[in-house]
């Protein structure tokens, strides 16, 4: 059966892996619907300002994770939004995949500490797409 995925990575924590994301967003196609497409835009305005803006991407989030079936987060860049998104997801009982280069960042203790979680590190992009691929083929 086709899945939901709600992709989370970093927006205004920094968009240096953001090629990442859209490669990891591309993958998760072959198996389902990516409810977050934007987290892998290359055309993202950083500079969009606003409160009320920002109600509407709260809202609208928090209904996806809702309506997902599973999460996938890219956390090598630090993000607030993605941290508040896992455990609002461990709130709702969603399963979630955390992916970190362990040559490049130190994940929260928050996240590793938290025995929810299920935390991929990977040393390759290689080593992560075939974790990624492992996981899917565990949920067929
Ligand atoms: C417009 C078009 C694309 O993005 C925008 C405006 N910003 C956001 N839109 C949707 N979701 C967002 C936006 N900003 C943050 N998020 C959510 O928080 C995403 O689902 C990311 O996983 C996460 C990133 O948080 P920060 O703290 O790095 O921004």
């Amino acid at each position: 059966m086709k899945k939901k995925f709600y992709f989370a990575g970093s927006i205004r924590g920094g968009r240096v892996d953001a090629a990442l994301y859209r490669r990891m967003i591309e993958f998760l196609h072959q198996y389902g619907t990516v409810l977050t497409e934007h987290v892998g835009s290359s055309k993202l305005n950083l500079k969009e300002q606003g409160r009320s803006k920002d109600a509407v991407i709260y809202e609208q989030d928090t209904a996806w994770l809702k309506e997902c079936d599973m999460v996938i987060a890219e956390c090598t860049c630090p993000s607030l939004g993605v941290g508040y998104e896992l455990a609002y997801a461990e709130h709702l009982g969603k399963p979630c995949h955390i992916f970190y280069d362990n040559s490049k960042t130190q994940l929260s203790a928050m996240l590793t500490g938290d025995p929810y979680f299920q935390i991929h590190p990977y040393g390759s992009e290689e080593e992560l797409f075939t974790n990624l691929t492992a996981i899917m083929g565990n949920e067929s």
